[in-house]
């Protein structure tokens, strides 16, 4: 079983809106191809309500009034591929050896549906085999106990409660370990390294109202229409009240450019569209911290040139415009004029509340346009027009996303996206925020309930006296370091929280055959994937519950929580019958774990698990301020918010203020080996029918790509320079010194609109390409979104699926 695709590959433009009909049939395809038309729709009815369960796909904001039906295209295949009827079962593990579901695809893996029973590997029959739980937890104990507790790592995909997430990260470190790896950390991880230092706080400060109240919306490296699509409701809001939406992107997104709302008869009907972007600028990859400067160099400079001189009258813009960059100049500063202001940037803001601005002015000052238009891709012109439309709004909201954070310069981007909102004060008043568009659906809140490496991030001390136990005090493996350790033999056991650790880190290749020699690996999952058939030499499968099902415990059913994205909490109750009678839920699969390593302890495992609401006392023990009477507000309507200082402008930094970082360069320096002619900047994408890892089909429909993953997109003038055709099977390899030797093989090329000198393919399948030492060395973030690598004709190669 290969994986490929039934259908031969098809490359077509679309040129329908993101939503529209297209979306409306998908769902109802989804639901077939899960095999539950019936059951489907009744539950989809609860999907993101007050008092339904959360959608397990991305982290968008709960609202108090949700529309009728509050979910997505994308929630809804989310939702089907966890209530699927399909089954990986006892019998379906008899009958495939692991040697053989090693050779299939990612999609193949998942789609044989839920997981039903714990299983244990095999060596003598190269089998997954039926285990009873309490022997598997008596048995990894064991394990556990005999090794050291730095050789352990405890990785957490970003799905867990806080319920889970707490009581596991807990584990972790009355074991000893602060090893806690988890998907944060090859996501927003610069977020929460930036934000602190520019603005304290370690999460976006926008909320919903926000969106509600803005006259402008930056949205930065984001792919809407697929990642969080319920966040295009408001921005199709916001666009109907005339809100000017400026997009920076690396690519022709078309959730970025039109939506139709497929909830909305109307417009399904009078095939009305919402023109999304008012401005969209094409940056190339890598070159956002140019753009950005360029912004805040025209906001800066014609600032300077309006304080001097109390005019209109703005640097290299005499008043006859001489060419269009003049034009735009002119043309800002003479509405800036007609509004009877003298200066453009907040002054009064800058000066109550941050420090760094003239140093950071002066550098932006230096960098020369010509420089600033090189790296970004975007002319002169462009990054003023777009400074006109900030200056021109009065409360602007900057949203973003991976493409900013998973570079080598990550970091240096989210404090640039800081520095433009400072500019104008745009933190801490209606309308305005930042809003890092979360991945996960609780990504954020994992980390606010002590799941993180950093020890001084965790309440040690708290934790220390609530439980009577002494935390380890040493800095733990963030992803990254986790891969390190497991490639030098010195990590011994992965225990996963779900996730598939395997295939979303970089060096896929060298991991794989590293992650064989592992003593013991232990995935608590719902659905198989690589990261459980490649495996260690003692393996477990502990199948769970999914957050959709019913949680039936010993005091009753059980709801549990998330935060969103807009920092939000929000209970979640199951609504579905669980997959298998053998699933046991997460929080009961870790106090088995914990019990069986630990031994006797102060914390009440059995109690918890037998009543969530516990948990969450103990969760508001530990964090007085965040979680004040946690379980009364559990089912608040538009969730209960999180305590943010920065909302009402308290920065919590080492200066009490805000703070102006500039960054030291505008792109990495790379030692690219190799002919350079062939050079091109790699990023790489998530398709329409996938969950990061989870591959759902092979139809990327708002890129007109169905069939296949295996594809590059190229910029027309590069193929034909190149000496290729649209169609043609490529290979691509990394172009970095001491990387040698990464190639990935046989992807077909599509024209498609993405600057030159830049490419982009699916994520995972370029995995392999990325080196791990490719990150940023301050946020440890891997640079998925910017690699060089070296193309190549395929030579007997074909494109395979998987
Ligand atoms: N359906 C679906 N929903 C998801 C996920 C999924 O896989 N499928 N994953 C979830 C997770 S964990 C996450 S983190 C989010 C991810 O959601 P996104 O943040 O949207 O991440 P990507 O899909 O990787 O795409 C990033 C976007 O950045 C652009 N880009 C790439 N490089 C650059 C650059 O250098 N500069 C600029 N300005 N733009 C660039 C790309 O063109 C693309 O539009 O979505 C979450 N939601
Ligand atoms: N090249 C490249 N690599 C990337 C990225 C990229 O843009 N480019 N993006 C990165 C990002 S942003 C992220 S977040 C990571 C994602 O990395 P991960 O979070 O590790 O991966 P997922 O694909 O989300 O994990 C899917 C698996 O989770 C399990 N699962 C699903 N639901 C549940 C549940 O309710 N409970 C439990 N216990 N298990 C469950 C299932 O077994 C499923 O197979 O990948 C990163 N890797
Ligand atoms: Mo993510």
């Amino acid at each position: 079983m290969t994986g490929n695709p039934k259908n031969p590959p098809k490359i077509r433009a679309y040129d329908g809106p993101a939503g529209g009909w297209g979306s409306a049939r998908s769902v109802g395809e989804v639901l077939l191809r899960e095999h539950i038309p019936a059951k489907g729709p009744n539950l989809l009815a609860h999907q993101n309500k007050p008092d339904g369960y959360m959608c397990v796909s991305c982290a968008w904001a709960k609202p108090a009034k949700p529309h009728p039906l509050e979910f997505c295209e994308n929630g809804a295949k989310a939702t089907a591929w966890e209530v699927t009827d399909r089954r990986a079962d006892v019998e379906f593990f008899a009958r495939h050896s692991l040697t053989e579901l090693a050779s299939w695809s990612d999609h193949d893996l998942e789609e044989q549906g839920r997981l039903t029973q714990p299983m244990r590997f095999n060596p003598d029959s190269d089998r997954y085999e039926p285990v009873e739980w309490e022997a598997a937890f008596a048995e990894i104990g064991r394990e556990l106990r005999a090794l050291a507790p730095e050789q352990v790592d405890f990785y957490t995909s970003g799905r867990a409660s806080l319920e889970a997430s707490y009581m596991y990260q807990l584990f972790a470190r009355m074991y000893g370990s602060n090893n806690l790896p988890d998907s944060s950390n090859m996501c927003h991880e610069s977020s929460s390294v930036a934000l602190p230092e520019s603005i304290g706080a370690s999460v976006g400060t926008a909320i919903l109202s926000d969106f509600q109240n803005c006259d402008c919306i930056f949205y930065i490296a984001q792919n809407v229409g697929t990642s969080s699509p319920r966040l295009l409701h408001d921005l199709q809001d916001a666009a109907d009240r005339g809100v000017r939406i400026v997009t920076i992107n690396l690519l022709r997104e078309r959730g970025l450019e039109r939506f139709k709302n497929p909830q909305a008869p109307s417009q399904m009907l009078s095939g009305k569209e919402t023109i999304i972007s008012t401005e969209y600028y094409q940056v190339r990859n890598g070159g956002d911290t140019a753009a950005l400067f360029g912004i805040c160099k025209a906001l800066i400079e014609t600032d300077d040139a309006l304080r001097l001189t109390g005019t209109s009258k703005v640097t290299g813009a005499d008043a006859e415009p001489k060419d269009q960059t003049n034009a735009a100049q002119v043309a800002y500063a003479a509405s800036i004029a007609a509004a009877d202001k003298k200066h453009i940037l907040d002054h009064d803001f800058i000066k109550e509340h941050t420090t760094g601005f003239e140093q950071f002015a002066s550098i932006t000052r230096a960098h020369s346009w010509e420089e600033l238009e090189r790296v970004s891709g975007l002319s002169r012109q462009q990054m003023e027009q777009a400074a006109n439309t900030y200056a021109n709004a009065q409360a602007v909201v900057i949203a973003y996303g991976m493409g900013v954070t998973q570079h080598i310069m990550g970091v240096d981007n989210v404090h640039m996206i800081a520095n433009l909102a400072l500019l104008r004060g745009n933190i801490g008043k209606p309308g305005a925020n930042i809003c890092a568009v979360r991945g996960h659906s609780n990504v954020q809140g994992q980390r606010t309930v002590g799941i993180t490496e950093k020890p001084g991030l965790a309440p040690l001390d708290k934790l220390a006296q609530l439980y009577r136990f002494e935390p380890p005090r040493w800095m733990g493996h963030s992803t990254v370091e986790t891969c390190g350790a497991i490639l030098r033999g010195e990590s011994r056991a992965f225990i996963g929280l779900g996730g598939n650790f395997l295939r979303a880190v970089p060096d896929t290749d060298l991991m794989e055959k590293a992650w064989r020699k592992l003593r013991l690996t232990v995935a608590i999952a719902t659905k198989l994937n690589r990261s459980h058939v490649v495996h260690g030499e003692i393996a477990y499968l502990l199948p769970c519950l999914g957050r959709l099902e019913i949680d039936e415990q010993e005091s009753g059913p059980q709801a549990v929580s998330i935060e969103s994205s807009i920092a939000h909490f929000h209970g979640s109750r199951g609504r579905a019958t669980p997959a298998s009678t053998g699933l046991r839920s997460e929080p009961a699969i870790i106090a088995g774990l914990a019990k069986a390593t630990l031994g006797a302890t102060a914390v009440p495992w059995d109690r918890w698990v037998a009543n969530y609401a516990e948990i969450r006392d103990a969760i508001e023990e530990t964090y007085p301020e965040t979680f004040k009477n946690f379980n009364k507000r559990l089912f608040q309507p538009g969730g209960f918010p999180r305590p943010l200082p920065a909302r009402e402008r308290k920065w919590v930094t080492p200066t009490g203020k805000a703070n102006f970082i500039a960054p030291a360069r505008l792109f990495p320096e790379f030692d690219i080996r190799g002919d350079t002619s062939r050079l091109l900047y790699l990023a790489t994408l998530r398709s329409n029918d996938q969950f990061n890892t989870t591959v759902y089909g092979y139809s990327d429909r708002f890129r007109g790509v169905e069939g296949t993953r295996m594809v590059v997109f190229m910029n027309g003038e590069d193929i034909r320079r190149l000496g290729f055709v649209e169609g043609e099977s490529i290979d691509l390899h990394t172009a970095l010194a001491d990387a040698a030797g990464r190639q990935i093989s046989g992807l077909r090329i599509i024209e498609y609109a993405i600057p030159e000198g830049c490419c982009a393919a699916y994520y995972p399948e370029a995995n392999p390409l990325f080196p791990l030492a490719h990150h940023d060395k301050k946020s440890k973030t891997p640079s998925y979104k910017l690699l060089p690598v070296l193309v190549s004709r395929s030579i007997g190669t074909t494109a395979v699926d998987g």
